[in-house]
This record gives structure tokens, C-alpha cells and sequence, in this order.
């Protein structure tokens, strides 16, 4: 890690939360800024480091919390995710690509140092082959914020070409998590569904029971991301975003899965146009670059997830029901 400090755009979202926790135990509170237009759920972010209010439409706010914290790290993690962004493509690609833009730009003209911008499946598209997906393959996307990640991806490697800005990113799958929601994405359910299984026995899926995607636990996700980002530059040969895998499976598994901890757990299937986007995307991923690079390895099986995700989520349940 360079020796400036660390700013984490997205810091309320799923992925910023556990980000910021992280990077500060690791490298120290102080060194790592959070950041959101809106006020993070997990009190720890606020309250854990140095927070600032910014509205990454706003390069001018963006260029004062760089100059006034000396940070030569972002983690660039805002982003409109792929339901949500099928409403209002518009305002996501706005937000998608503005935002990436001015990060980038910060690089070329030497504020920062470093930079990583998450990607995702999302990039691949109905045409890809959807088993274990190879890094480099057919990438015809068929949402807006697919769209806007394949794009993201050429630009920081035009970037990287043209102005030498070393930037860095990996294509996420479906995230799992328990310290924060996801929010607005496609793979959600496999979030949902521990949630509710603990506190309704039942859960009205929005996928249908056969539809298998690449997912990975947050802790697995969180390890990528700081160890990509902290690597040799030279170790990086990929300057679009690489493929990441952890596991993959579909509602229906997950759902057995549940049941060996809460056997009478009930799951009934709700597709809606979220189903859509779930079939346009691959169903395993072939992360080899990442491995040869810079030797990633995911730890967590569907198994060990569904362990953490029931015991974490049954300890918020239970303080919950102490405090009110
Ligand atoms: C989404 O579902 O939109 C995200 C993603 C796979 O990038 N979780």
C-alpha cells in the first residue's frame, strides 16, 4: 500500500461497509476515509474513521476530500446495480460512467495514486458461454449496467494505455453478505433468503429454481479486493477487470442448503424481470488469470456460507429483539 491515505467512495453500500472495516483494521483508522451521499446503516463506518459527505457528481467535492485527507488510494464503489438500474437507465449510466470518469481523471492528472473500480458479470451477456465463462470471451451485455461496466472496463484500460493510470478491478459476482444489504441488484436473493428463513420460515424467490449464478462470500470478495488493489502493478497484466469465481448455485440449492439448518423451511418461486437478467448471465466463472497473477483463491463454499450467513444473522435477530 502506497503511503498516502485510502478514500472509499460507496462506503454505506454493501460492498463499502465491509470494505472500510476492513482497510481500517488492516491499515490503520485514520489512513482510511469513508465516504457516501448518504449516511452508512452501520454506525462503526461513521463513528470507526474519518466520514465525509460527497456526492460523487460533484468532482469539485470529489478533489476537495482528495487534496484535504492526502489520498493516493480510491476505492471507487458507487454504482447503480442491475434491477434498479432496468428502472431509470438513464440517471444509472449517468452515475455509472460520470462518476468513473472523474475518478479517472484524478489519476491522469496526478492527485491519486491508485485506483479501484469493481466490475461484474454483468458484463457478460446471453451470447457468452455460460459455463465457467473464460476472461476473455463474447461480451454482448443485455443490461444498462452491464452496459455501463463493459464500457467502464475499456475505459480504465485506455486509461492505464494512454496515461499510465494504474487502476484496478475485478468482475464481482453475486455478493454475499451479513453486516450490510445488498442493494438493487439481481443476486440479492441469496441474501434475502437467510434473512427471512430465520424470521418467516419462508421466502418467495424472484428467480426461478434452476437459475444458477456465480456467487461469492463477502469475506472471499473483500480479501480480492485489497489484495489486488495492494499488489505489484506489474502482477496486474489485466487492465479491464478480471474474472473472479467462488461458487455457484441455484435458488433451489441454496434453498436445501437452508433447510439442513432449518429443516421446515418453505420456498416458493416468484419470477419477475429480474429472472431475465439472471438467464442473460453465466452460470460459472473461469478465474484463472486472477489466480496466475496474482494467486487468488476463494475460501468459501455454499456450505460454510450458509453456516456464517444463519449464525450472523441469528446473533442480529436475537440483540435486536434485547434492545427494543
Ligand atoms: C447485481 O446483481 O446487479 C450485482 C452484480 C452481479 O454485479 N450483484
Amino acid at each position: 500500500m502506497a503511503a498516502g491515505n485510502i478514500l472509499v467512495i460507496g462506503a454505506a453500500g454493501q460492498i463499502g461497509v465491509e470494505l472500510v472495516l476492513q482497510l481500517r483494521s488492516q491499515f490503520g483508522a485514520s489512513r482510511v476515509i469513508a465516504s457516501d451521499v448518504r449516511m452508512p446503516s452501520v454506525e462503526e463506518v461513521i463513528q470507526g474513521g474519518p466520514f465525509e459527505n460527497l456526492n460523487i457528481l460533484n468532482d469539485q467535492d470529489l478533489l476537495r476530500v482528495v487534496e484535504k485527507h492526502n489520498i493516493d488510494t480510491v476505492y471507487h464503489l458507487a454504482a447503480m446495480l442491475s434491477a434498479t438500474a432496468e428502472k431509470q437507465p438513464e440517471k444509472a449510466w449517468d452515475l455509472n460512467m460520470t462518476s468513473l470518469f472523474y475518478v479517472l481523471d484524478l489519476a491522469k492528472h496526478g492527485k491519486i495514486k491508485r485506483i479501484f473500480w469493481p466490475s461484474s458479470i454483468a458484463v457478460f451477456g446471453p451470447t457468452t458461454p455460460r459455463h465457467n465463462t473464460p476472461q476473455l470471451t463474447i461480451c454482448e451485455p443485455s443490461t444498462v449496467y452491464g452496459i455501463s461496466k463493459l464500457a467502464g472496463e475499456q475505459w480504465c484500460s485506455y486509461y492505464h494505455e494512454k496515461f499510465g493510470v494504474d487502476v484496478r478491478s475485478i468482475r464481482y459476482p453475486g455478493l454475499i453478505s451479513h453486516k450490510s444489504a445488498p442493494g438493487g441488484g439481481t443476486t440479492d436473493y441469496a441474501v434475502e433468503i437467510f434473512h427471512e428463513a430465520l424470521k418467516h420460515g419462508e421466502y418467495a424467490c424472484f428467480l426461478q429454481a434452476d437459475a444458477e449464478l456465480p456467487m461469492m462470500f463477502m469475506e472471499d470478495a473483500i480479501r480480492a479486493t485489497i489484495e489486488i488493489t495492494d499488489i505489484e502493478a506489474s502482477r496486474v497484466p489485466i487492465r479491464t477487470s478480471y474474472n473472479l469465481a467462488g461458487m455457484s448455485f441455484t435458488p433451489e440449492q441454496i434453498a436445501n442448503e437452508v433447510r439442513k439448518h432449518i429443516p421446515e423451511f418453505r420456498m416458493t418461486y416468484e419470477p419477475d424481470f429480474r429472472q431475465q437478467i439472471a438467464a442473460s448471465w453465466p452460470a460459472s466463472i473461469d478465474d484463472s488469470a486472477a489466480r496466475e497473477h496474482w494467486g487468488w483463491q476463494a475460501n468459501y463454499d455454499l456450505k460454510r456460507t450458509s453456516e456464517v450467513m444463519l449464525q450472523e444473522i441469528r446473533k442480529q435477530i436475537q440483540s435486536s429483539r434485547v434492545t427494543f
